[in-house]
């Protein structure tokens, strides 16, 4: 059981059938809002099933910033220089920011973080299936920052209009702080590019083992992805998931080539018809496997996440006696 559904926040984007005349007038006027580009807010009345979509969705990204701690985390201690190491610290720092950001967003539909940090450790929520591979040599540190990076802005800056203010908002400072990530990565990938025989080969291994999985982020092709046409029509996407792994591909193939490197794809190739790369089929039975639990390290990502909330746990208490101390000290002096 790692990395299943939501079993108790998710339900889908399906919105519910009409419960009464007085609802569908409600849900006719919530659509009117949306299509005429007015954000929605907190307070605001909103259909069960946007909101459910909404915490599936965001927990699932505040999860994937917390769980992408871990495979970078595994390099601060082995970083090749102190600028290096204070860069990568920098960077870990900013997603353990994101996490939080998006669980506040998250919070404000009427959720608590701890029953989603919780759905989170017993395996039942779903984070990004890129987190569940391993950082095998310095070179993942810099295709990570450049791709994985680089593969989330090209999906998060449509989400900086995503219909609901929160999240949109949220997606605004992380998207400035991602797009710093993504170019570290990429000048970390140069000057692997330019230095040894060696480490062109290992910044070439790095981009060959994870090509494919990155492509995965996008999700699952638009015939498989349930949750993608109602998602457009409430504006909380803004593009389908092969829309953006099209536009990712288009940016990235001129990158690698300046650096070098070749993309691991035979069937890769500029189609001038379409104004596009062409490219080979996404292993996708591989992601379904990696989003079932079944990655190369779903079980060592959650059990370091579990091991990371026990030894947090006397943070917790601490700050909750003294924030309790202090209360009773006010209310005695009032
Ligand atoms: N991994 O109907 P679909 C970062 C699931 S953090 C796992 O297309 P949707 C970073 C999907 O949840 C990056 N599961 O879904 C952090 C659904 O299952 P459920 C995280 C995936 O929601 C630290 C089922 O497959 N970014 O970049 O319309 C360091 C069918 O999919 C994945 C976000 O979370 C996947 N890759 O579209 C460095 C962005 N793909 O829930 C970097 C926000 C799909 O019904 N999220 N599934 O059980 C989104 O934009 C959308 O949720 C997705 C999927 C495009 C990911």
């Amino acid at each position: 059981m790692y990395t299943q559904g939501l079993d108790l926040v998710s339900g889908g984007g399906k919105p519910e059938a009409p419960k009464s005349e007085e609802e569908a007038r409600l849900e006719a006027e919530f659509q009117k809002k949306i299509d005429a580009e007015i954000r929605i807010e907190p307070t605001d009345w909103m259909p069960e099933g946007y909101r459910r979509t909404l915490i599936r969705q965001i927990s699932q990204h505040a999860h994937s910033e917390i769980v992408g701690m871990l495979p970078e985390g595994n390099w601060v201690t082995r970083a090749p220089t102190l600028r290096r190491k204070a860069i990568l610290l920098a960077k870990i720092q900013d997603e353990a920011g994101h996490g939080l950001y998006l669980y506040s967003a998250c919070e404000t539909l009427g959720v608590d973080r701890h029953e989603l940090y919780e759905q989170l450790l017993a395996g039942k929520a779903k984070y990004s299936s890129i987190f569940n591979y391993p950082t095998l040599t310095w070179a993942d540190i810099g295709i990570i920052g450049w791709l994985v990076d680089g593969a989330a802005i090209m999906n998060q800056v449509p989400l900086q209009r995503c219909s609901y203010g929160p999240y949109a908002r949220a997606m605004i400072r992380i998207c400035k702080e991602e797009s710093f990530h993504q170019r570290q990565g990429y000048e970390l990938c140069m000057a692997l590019a330019e230095g040894s025989p060696e480490q062109r080969r290992m910044l070439q291994d790095a981009l060959d083992r994870w090509w494919w999985p990155i492509l995965m982020m996008f999700g699952p092709p638009d015939k498989d992805s349930w949750h993608t046409a109602q998602s457009m029509k409430w504006k909380i996407k803004r593009f389908t998931n092969d829309e953006l792994r099209q536009k990712f591909v288009d940016a990235v193939v001129p990158q690698a080539e300046r650096l070098g490197l070749r993309i691991p794809d035979p069937h890769l190739r500029w189609n001038p018809e379409r104004g596009h790369y062409d490219f080979g089929e996404v292993p996708w039975d591989e992601f379904w496997r990696v989003i079932k639990g079944d990655g190369p390290c779903n079980r060592q990502r959650l059990e370091q996440r579990r091991r990371a909330w026990e030894e947090g746990r006397w943070v917790r208490e601490a700050a909750l006696a003294h924030a309790e101390k202090r209360r009773r000290r006010q209310s005695e002096a009032a």
